[in-house]
């Protein structure tokens, strides 16, 4: 079993009978929700389930776990996702994949946040590894390029995997994928990116984490705060 495994299978013992539980979006996500729906089939835990994006949904539906629409839910018990970077404060940075705005509803949410990471993704500051995904309105995303430019940031609109378009989000929105050097910490920059208007959402998550389960030599370790 790979540490990603093992988190998510720590994270499945989690769950308890009649949960709400928001799904995440990534690989790291894909084995805890099948460990999810491998409970509910040995255990008959029941659960409800809200997804972060489409292709989740689309896998836990396959599974056969209970969703409901984000539109019907206004808290939730328990989001269990992954991130593309953590740092020592549990600042996240999360969105390589294509809906920022879903994944932040249900990390503010939900009751408990728990992060799924692995030694790879623990960064000193946000930024280090990835650009900043900065989901934008489609109308806007030249002035929004304009003016993180003007902040120091370099990047541009994200290209789709084969190259010959862009990506639209599941909001029908832009990604600009922009990179900042290190004068900028996470927090400043979390602060920046919400007073830029044009901006629908960006990946920085701040003070949303309730902890992060990292695999350290085998054993899933739950951080806290510092020390991540
Ligand atoms: C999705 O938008 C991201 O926030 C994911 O949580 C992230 O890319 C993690 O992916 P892996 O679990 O595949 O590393």
């Amino acid at each position: 079993m790979n540490d990603k495994q093992l988190v998510a299978e720590y994270a499945a013992t989690q769950i308890q009978d009649g949960m709400l539980v928001g799904l995440g979006t990534g690989s790291t996500a894909n084995f805890f929700i099948e460990a999810l729906a491998r409970r509910q089939a040995e255990e008959g835990l029941r659960v409800t389930a809200v997804s972060s994006s489409t292709v989740s949904a689309v896998k836990a539906k396959s599974l056969g776990l209970p969703l409901v629409a984000l539109e019907q839910v206004e808290r939730i018990d328990l989001y269990i996702d992954g991130a593309d970077e953590v740092t020592p404060d549990l600042t996240l940075l999360k969105g390589r994949g294509y809906d920022l705005v879903r994944e932040k509803l249900l990390a503010r949410a939900a009751d408990r946040f728990l992060v799924l990471a692995d030694e790879s993704k623990r960064v000193g500051r946000i930024g280090e590894r990835y650009p900043v995904p900065v989901e934008v309105m489609p109308f806007a995303w030249a002035l929004v390029k304009h003016r993180l430019e003007n902040l120091g940031g370099k990047g541009g609109l994200r290209p789709t995997a084969a190259g010959d378009g862009l990506v639209v989000t599941s909001y029908g929105s832009l990604v600009l994928d922009m990179s900042f050097g290190p004068e900028w910490d996470s927090w400043a920059l979390d602060e920046a990116l919400n007073a830029t208007p044009g901006v629908v959402e960006h990946g920085i998550f701040r003070a949303l984490a309730s902890a992060v389960l990292i695999a350290v030599d085998g054993k899933v370790k739950e951080f806290t705060g510092e020390g991540a």
